[in-house]
């Protein structure tokens, strides 16, 4: 977890260690030069207005409450300070008074390592003592927006975060997003206070609803709280459920009775064992009769690939996965709803070589949390298969398996690594390689048939849109591994997801991964470039960079005012937006005429200026030149003075008319670059 000085230095320093391209860009361009001078001037006349007060709060000491150490049974009491809360700030002993509900569940959260909280005002017992702790928090606008940010910080990361909002509105705010972060899989803690149990029912006063039903098949586990001294025994479960097997979304709701309950001493809570006795952090190993017969069928195939789902990732066994694939010259991709843990550069990557993997004979899915049907993947039917999962209830869904494993996707991944005879495949290296320049060749023969598109239209059809993003993050002065990227939208989806790239883990987001949301991407680049800024995981070596997020105007309006929180916080977020006037999906209507209007916006509205006035930096472009020097502008800012910038790039809605500019574009095969169905 982040160190309370951490917050401080991140939320107000400037980031020139970094420096404005990262740390590669010794060697700047005369352009860049001239970019960086307009920048600063730009810069100056931004309207940023973080006040002093928000600046005082976040340097506001983090303080948290303790039972009085001479009573009996309390686990804390006598206790030297546990490493985690080494820089909590001096301990509030209580003067008799015992502790709230609510500081007993920030306690607990904060022993946890909860990563970051999220929200928009209300819940207020819950937050306040979760933010006076010292745990990372975030007030935005809305609270499902924020909710989406949580959900970006634990993609980026693997970490557990979590969300808040007021009973009643605030938590039905957050259902598409707490939707998206349950298809996700990600470990998000969804809090929300209830009204009082005094007045359920009875409409009393405002906002009471029964919010567990609502949450119904969007969860891996909730609870409304109702006998407040086992505040502390759901907390554990929450945790559990939070950190074990395959995780999911945790939906807990409070009473305020039972957020505001006082406890004398810690005899008073049910359950009040430590972390490491409530919960175990022991994890599956592979069988050995299984491991031997996985380590014979990968030998003896000839094509093997493997698919390192999202467990990889939140297991971190990306380096014991890199062994595997060079040892046994094994192709693998990566795939869920964060991409990088496999690069896609690496030669063995099969992420651009759907072609080949369709030669695959055998097939090794580990920790690959939503699993295709057949079909849904472009490996050839019937294809050999082993499936490595953590749990084994999900072993056979959808994809028969000729060898189940149940296992820790590290462990099974260090014991492959290191019971795997090395094998050469030139044969299969070659036919990789062979299939991803295919790709390649025909990406840029697509880009230069809507180039001509672009210069005829004077605006930016969104293919030569994303090669422009793809050549100024890849191909120029930035490290390649730099940049976070973030993708959604439909026909922007279409562009932006070839054209992307991840060559780290935890590099690629794509927002619209298996429940298909339009909203949520600037809200979860909010998030991301939070666990970017803090250097949260595997964002460690490139603390400090501005994020990426590509997005269609009808998506970006969901989550707009965010850009006021990304400068409350001075997170750096380059914000590109597809303007083509109306909802991608207008086409669908093109045999009712009458139904058209349903799906468009005034036209050329100015993104851009609407940012300025929140603060960040705006820039309108119709060409690649300009978008070009807009992406260099916006990267300066970013680095000197963590300045976000939206680009609002001005398109023509036509170009998602596939008769009257073809060809027609649709998603990437899966798996692989541009997947984000499994
Ligand atoms: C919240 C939500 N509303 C509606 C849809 C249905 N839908 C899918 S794509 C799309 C169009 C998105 O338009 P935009 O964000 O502008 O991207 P574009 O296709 O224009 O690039 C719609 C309406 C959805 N997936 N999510």
């Amino acid at each position: 977890m982040p160190s309370q000085d951490e917050p401080k230095d991140a939320l107000h320093g400037s980031n020139d260690a970094f420096g404005p391209y990262g740390r590669s860009c010794a060697g700047q361009t005369s352009t860049a030069t001239a970019a960086r001078a307009h920048a600063e001037q730009e810069g100056k006349d931004s309207s940023l207005r973080v006040s002093q007060a928000v600046t005082d709060s976040l340097a506001a000491s983090p303080r948290r409450a303790e039972f009085a150490p001479q009573q009996a049974n309390s686990r804390l009491a006598g206790d030297p300070v546990p490493p985690q809360h080494a820089n909590s700030g001096p301990a509030l002993r209580d003067a008799g008074e015992g502790l709230t509900g609510a500081q007993v569940f920030a306690n607990l959260c904060q022993d946890e390592g909860l990563a970051a909280l999220f929200c928009a005002a209300g819940n207020y017992h819950i937050i306040d003592e979760i933010a006076q702790v010292g745990i990372p928090c975030y007030g935005g606008r809305t609270e499902g927006n924020m909710c989406s940010a949580a959900d970006g910080f634990s993609r980026a990361t693997g970490e557990v975060v979590a969300c808040s909002g007021t009973e009643g509105p605030g938590f039905t705010h957050m259902i598409m997003n707490i939707g998206a972060a349950n298809a996700a899989h990600t470990p998000l803690l969804v809090l929300a206070s209830n009204t009082r149990l005094a007045s359920e029912d009875n409409r009393k006063f405002i906002q009471f609803m029964y919010q567990q039903p609502v949450t119904e098949g969007m969860k891996k586990y909730g609870k409304r709280i109702t006998v407040p001294s086992r505040i502390y025994e759901y907390g554990a479960y929450a945790f559990r459920h939070l950190k074990s097997g395959v995780p999911g979304v945790v939906h807990l709701d409070f009473p305020e009775e039972v957020a505001l309950a006082r406890f004398k001493d810690s005899s008073e809570l049910a359950c009040y064992f430590g972390r490491e006795r409530y919960r175990s952090d022991s994890r599956p190993g592979p069988a050995s009769r299984e491991m031997r017969q996985a380590i014979a069928m990968i030998a003896q195939a000839e094509r093997p690939v493997l698919i390192a789902g999202h467990g990889v990732f939140l297991r971190q066994a990306w380096e014991p996965l890199m062994q595997v694939a060079e040892k046994c010259e094994m192709a693998v991709v990566g795939s869920g709803p964060v991409r990088g843990h496999f690069p896609d550069e690496h030669r063995l990557s099969g992420s651009m070589s759907n072609q080949a993997l369709l030669k695959a004979d055998l097939a090794v899915f580990v920790g690959q949390y939503e699993m295709p049907p057949e079909g849904d993947y472009t490996l050839p039917r019937g294809v050999k298969t082993i499936r490595v999962h953590p749990v084994q209830e999900d072993i056979g869904r959808n994809w028969p398996v000729d060898l189940g494993m149940v296992s820790d996707e590290k462990h099974f991944l260090e014991a492959l690594a290191d019971g795997l005879p090395a094998r050469k495949r030139d044969n299969w290296v070659h036919e990789l390689a062979a299939a991803r320049q295919e790709r390649e060749r025909e990406q840029l023969e697509l880009y230069s048939q809507f180039l001509k598109y672009t210069r005829d239209s004077n605006t930016l059809h969104p293919f030569v849109l994303c090669k422009e993003v793809h050549d100024f993050l890849y191909r120029g002065s930035i490290d390649p591994k730099q940049t976070l990227t973030l993708w959604g939208g439909n026909m922007i989806g279409f562009c932006a997801s070839p054209w992307l790239r991840a060559n780290r883990p935890g590099q690629e987001i794509p927002v619209v991964y298996q429940f298909g949301p339009m909203g949520p991407e600037l809200a979860m680049a909010l998030g991301a470039g939070a666990a970017v800024q803090r250097g949260t995981g595997p964002q460690a070596p490139y603390k400090g960079a501005p994020v990426v997020v590509i997005t269609g105007d009808a998506g970006m309006a969901f989550s707009l005012f965010e850009l006021d929180t990304c400068a409350k916080y001075k997170i750096p977020v380059i914000c590109i937006v597809y303007n083509n006037n109306c909802w991608g999906t207008y086409t669908f209507a093109e045999r009712h005429p009458r139904a058209q209007h349903l799906y468009l916006f005034q036209d050329n509205l100015r993104y851009d200026k609407m940012a300025e006035l929140m603060g960040a930096h705006g820039e309108y472009v119709r060409t690649p030149e300009e978008l070009r020097a807009a992406l260099q502008r916006s990267y300066e800012l970013a680095g000197r003075q963590n300045l976000s910038t939206l680009i609002n790039c001005q398109g023509l809605r036509e170009f998602n008319d596939g008769k009257l500019y073809p060809p027609p574009l649709g998603f990437a095969p899966e798996p692989g670059v541009g997947a984000m169905m499994h």
